[in-house]
C-alpha cells in the first residue's frame, strides 16, 4: 500500500457515505475530504453549509441515515416556534442541528475562515481526517430552470427539485480561490489518489472542478483520479442527478457520467448492474472498474472505499 495524501471530492449524501468508508481505512490525516460549498446559503441569518455538515455528521456517526441530511435523534421544536411566529419554515433546522449553524455563524462573523470553523467543529466531534471547504470564498450554485434562475436550496428543498433544469451557474466561482490545503495536496508529489465520490456531477462535483486552477492541477497531479458513478442502472441512488441529466438532454446512464468526466479521470467505478457499459467506457480515456457501489451498511462503505483506493494504486503510473 502506497502512502501519501488521498483527496476525496464530495457533495452531500452519496459522497459522505464513501467519505465515511475512506475514513475507516487508517489513512489518518493523509485523507483530505474536500466539500462542495455551492449549496451553502444564508437562512434566518445563519450560514448553512449542507455538504460540509453531511460529511461531518456522517464521519461522527451523528447523521440521520433515513433523511440523508441533518442529525439523527432530532427535535423540531425550534421549527414549530418559527412557524408559530410566521418565520420561513420551508427549510427544516433541527434543534440539535441549530447548534452547528449558530456556532459556525458566530465564528465566521468573528473573522474565522470556513476552513478554521470546519476544522474546529469536526475536531470537537472527534473526526481524525481533514474536512475542508472547496474554497473559503463564497460560491453560490444557481439552477437555471424553464421558469428562470433559482438559488440551489430553493430548487432542491423549497421547490422539491420539480422545476425543469436547463443549466447551472456557480456565482462567484471566477473570484473564488481553491482551499489552500486542497491545492497543496494536489501539488504534493506524494499524492496517492484523487477520488471523485458518487455525488451529483453537476451541482456537487462541478463546482469543485470549476474553481480556477483546479482542473489544471488535477491534470498535472501525479496521482490517479478515480470517480464512482452516482448513477446505478439509470437511477440516482438519492437526489435529482438522473432527472437533471434527462432534462439536460443526456441519457441518465453511468456512461453519460463517465463522458462528463472524460479527459479528467483515469478510472470509473461502475455498479455491477451496469457491467454491460464497461466496453463503452473503455473506449473513453479511462479504465472501467466494476464493484458493488450501492452503500447500505458501514461494511459496504468500507469495502467500496478499499476497492477504489486499490484501483487507484493499480492505476498509478
Ligand atoms: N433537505 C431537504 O430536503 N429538506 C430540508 O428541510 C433540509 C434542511 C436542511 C437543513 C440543514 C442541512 O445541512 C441540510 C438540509 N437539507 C434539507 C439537505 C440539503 O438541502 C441538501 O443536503 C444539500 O444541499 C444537497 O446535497
Amino acid at each position: 500500500m502506497a502512502g501519501g495524501p488521498v483527496i476525496a471530492l464530495s457533495g452531500g449524501v452519496g459522497g459522505a457515505k464513501l467519505a465515511l468508508g475512506l475514513s475507516r481505512l487508517g489513512l489518518g490525516d493523509d485523507l483530505l475530504i474536500v466539500a462542495n460549498v455551492g449549496d451553502d446559503f444564508e437562512h434566518l441569518g445563519l450560514n448553512i453549509c449542507p455538504d460540509i455538515d453531511s460529511i461531518v455528521y456522517a464521519l461522527s456517526g451523528l447523521n440521520d441515515q433515513v433523511k440523508g441530511w441533518g442529525r439523527a435523534d432530532e427535535g423540531w421544536r425550534f421549527m414549530e416556534a418559527v412557524a408559530e411566529l410566521g418565520g420561513e419554515d420551508w427549510f427544516n433546522l433541527g434543534d440539535r442541528d441549530m447548534a452547528m449553524h449558530v456556532l459556525r455563524t458566530r465564528a465566521l462573523a468573528s473573522g474565522q475562515s470556513l476552513t478554521e470553523v470546519t476544522a474546529a467543529l469536526a475536531g470537537q466531534l472527534g473526526i481524525g481526517c481533514c474536512i475542508v471547504p472547496m474554497s473559503d470564498d463564497p460560491v453560490c450554485t444557481m439552477v437555471h430552470t424553464a421558469d428562470g434562475p433559482l438559488a440551489f436550496q430553493h430548487y432542491f428543498v423549497r421547490d422539491r427539485c420539480e422545476p425543469v433544469v436547463t443549466g447551472f451557474e456557480f456565482e462567484g466561482i471566477a473570484e473564488a480561490r481553491p482551499q489552500a490545503d486542497f491545492m497543496a495536496a494536489l501539488k504534493n508529489p506524494d499524492l496517492r489518489a484523487v477520488i471523485i465520490t458518487p455525488s451529483n456531477p453537476f451541482v456537487s462535483v462541478d463546482p469543485i472542478l470549476e474553481l480556477p486552477g483546479v482542473r489544471a492541477a488535477l491534470r498535472a497531479a501525479s496521482a490517479p483520479i478515480v470517480a464512482v458513478s452516482p448513477i446505478v442502472a439509470g437511477l440516482a441512488i438519492k437526489g435529482p442527478a438522473a432527472k437533471m441529466m434527462t432534462e439536460l438532454g443526456m441519457p441518465s446512464t453511468a456512461l453519460a457520467v463517465a463522458e462528463h468526466y472524460d479527459g479528467l479521470i483515469d478510472g470509473f467505478v461502475l455498479d455491477e448492474s451496469d457491467f454491460a457499459l464497461a466496453d463503452d467506457i473503455d473506449t473513453l480515456a479511462m479504465r472501467s472498474l466494476i464493484a458493488p457501489t450501492v452503500m447500505q451498511s458501514l461494511e459496504d462503505r468500507i469495502k467500496l472505499a478499499e476497492f477504489v483506493l486499490d484501483a487507484a494504486d493499480e492505476l498509478a503510473p
